[in-house]
């Protein structure tokens, strides 16, 4: 079942069910806020504080960097600007009884015009089942080429930070944006600081082992990677987040962010692929 639901403000989101599992996606960003597979708890983290808001993004769940990644773009915000975009879903179709495939578009117009003087369509297909598969594919429908950064800035919910451990990035090339410093990821990430790198030629499938469970994450379309954590200082500074949210999320981001940014001539696309599911 797909309804379509409507805050008081206004704030419009997708509710999706099926025999696998539930998930709510907004209209604004083509933000996933929800996802839970039936006997399941949430796989995302979302901020009990978070705005649902036209013109601010949701704390939480799977907002869309694009078409800028962090400050990769200096003259874009922060993030870029989808994730505080008005998306039309164009498609929504139940496959099967444990199946449901959502497609949700942005394309430019007058104001994205006058951040970023590029014509384009950036789509988001979400296929919610017993996993969740974000297809992020951007089309260049200009004249002239641009240069793309991007992530799928995935906030999962954890049962604590100090038993989170990420697999799957050890020996690869990270940029620490916290010293500006590029070496080489030495073992298994566990956290007890703030933590923000970019890994670069990341080309396997990633683990996130929490206590009581394991999730897969499988990127195509994408070598880079982006694991955050606050901590304690920076998550007091977080705007919609309360100061203890830090112990309850990590992010892992599939981007193609820093050197791993795409160039699309007029008329080519790409695709930034994530499955995630929980093994
Ligand atoms: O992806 C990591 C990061 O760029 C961090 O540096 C951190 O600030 C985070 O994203 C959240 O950014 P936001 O703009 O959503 O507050």
């Amino acid at each position: 079942m797909i309804t379509i639901k409507k805050l008081s403000n206004g704030f419009e989101y997708l509710e999706i069910l099926n025999d696998s599992a539930t998930a709510k996606i907004a209209l604004q960003g083509a933000h996933i806020f929800e996802y839970k597979r039936k006997t399941q708890d949430e796989l995302f983290w979302l901020s009990e504080i978070s705005d649902f808001e036209l013109g601010k993004a949701i704390r939480g769940g799977v907002p869309i960097c694009w078409p800028s990644f962090g400050m990769n773009n200096p003259e874009l915000p922060q993030h870029g600007f989808a994730r505080t975009s008005l998306f039309e879903c164009t498609s929504c179709e139940e496959i099967d009884a444990n199946t449901t495939e959502v497609q949700l578009r942005l394309t430019h117009s007058e104001e994205s015009l006058k951040l970023w003087n590029y014509k384009f369509a950036l789509v988001l297909k979400v296929t919610i089942s017993d996993k969740l598969t974000m297809e992020l594919k951007t089309t260049n429908l200009d004249e002239k080429e641009f240069k793309l950064t991007q992530a799928l800035h995935s906030y999962f919910k954890l049962s604590d930070i100090s038993n989170a451990v990420v697999k799957g990035l050890e020996n690869k090339p990270c940029f620490n944006a916290l010293t500006n410093e590029t070496n080489i990821q030495n073992g298994e990430i566990t956290f007890n600081q703030e933590f923000d790198k970019v890994f670069q030629k990341v080309d396997s499938e990633l683990i996130l082992q929490d206590r009581e469970k394991t999730i897969s994450i499988n990127n195509e379309g994408s070598s880079s990677v982006v694991v955050w954590n606050p901590w304690i200082d920076k998550c007091k500074r977080m705007s919609a987040m309360k100061d203890d949210a830090y112990k309850e999320f990590v992010c892992i981001e599939s981007a193609n962010a820093f050197e791993d940014f795409i160039v699309l001539k007029s008329k080519q696309e790409h695709t930034l692929k994530a499955t995630i599911s929980l093994v």
